[in-house]
């Protein structure tokens, strides 16, 4: 277990956020029978955990800056640093009364992520990771999963739905993992399908149009835990462009040869 303080300022506000989060979550529940459906609910719910996940940061570390799904970008007064923070993230499955979701909370330090938690209430499941300390899952080490063998992985992605993405890029993608992989997945939380990776539940993951909250925390996590982690092209920088691909040294760099013989 990391011990730092950094980190006991992260998973304290993330576990004060998710005592409210799960409390609405029950309430969802119940509100799937009415005819307006719970939308309006479930907005004020993924507001009220941001606000909580914010007083939490900026009390514990005053001049940081902010980086938030709901608020949009809090300039800080220290420059080097600053939150990325996903209050709801698998915000349809949240709405829809499907237990997969999870709050997000990643650090960059001078452009680089230095620190992250990715906490699932439901199961009670809390991932950690700092730079250089490794990567955990509750008090236990994780590690990516060992499987070199495409046929014998469990692929993760997420799809675009109305509205946004390329839907027929992510057919043609699809299509060829399909082919060669064990089997594939969408499970509808980005943040907790790459925390999926760093304890090798899912042996690699792919997903375009995200953004720095969705994947920050993630990004720090698999690396710890000793994956690799690019955008789906193999640059360097996920956050920049939005996309992500990661798993293990050798089934990474066989997702993103498989994706890039995928028909344009
Ligand atoms: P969210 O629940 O916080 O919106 C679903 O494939 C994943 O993509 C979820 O983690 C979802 O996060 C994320 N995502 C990021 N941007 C999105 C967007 N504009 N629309 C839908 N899902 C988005
Ligand atoms: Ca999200």
């Amino acid at each position: 277990m990391i011990r730092s303080p950094l980190i006991t300022v992260i998973t304290d506000a993330v576990m004060k956020a998710s005592r409210a989060l799960k409390r609405d979550f029950g309430e969802v529940e119940n509100l799937q029978v009415s005819r307006k459906g719970p939308g309006d609910f479930v907005s004020a719910a993924d507001r009220r955990a941001e606000q909580i996940l914010r007083e939490a940061l900026e009390k514990a570390r005053p001049g940081y800056g902010l980086v938030l799904e709901e608020g949009g970008v809090v300039e800080g007064t220290d420059k080097s640093h600053r939150w990325h923070v996903d209050p709801l993230d698998g915000t349809t499955n949240f709405l829809h009364g499907v237990p997969q979701f999870a709050i997000s909370v990643g650090l960059e330090r001078e452009g680089q992520i230095v620190a992250g938690a990715i906490y699932d209430p439901i199961k009670d499941e809390m991932f950690i990771a700092e730079r250089g300390k490794g990567a955990y899952l509750n008090n236990r080490r994780i590690r990516v999963a060992a499987r070199s063998d495409m046929a014998d992985a469990l692929v993760g992605c997420g799809m675009p739905h109305i509205g946004r993405g390329d839907h027929g890029r992510f057919l043609r993608e699809s299509s060829v993992i399909m082919s060669h992989a064990g089997g594939l997945r969408r499970f509808g939380s980005a943040a907790l399908d790459l925390a999926y990776v760093a304890c090798g539940r899912l042996d690699v993951f792919w997903e375009r149009d995200l953004n720095s909250w969705d994947m920050a925390a993630g990004i720090v996590l698999i690396r710890e835990a000793g994956g690799f982690v690019s955008d789906t092209e193999g640059g360097s920088n996920p956050i920049e462009t939005g996309t992500i691909a990661c798993g293990n040294e050798t089934l990474h760099r066989e997702l993103l040869r498989l994706l890039k013989s995928a028909p344009r």
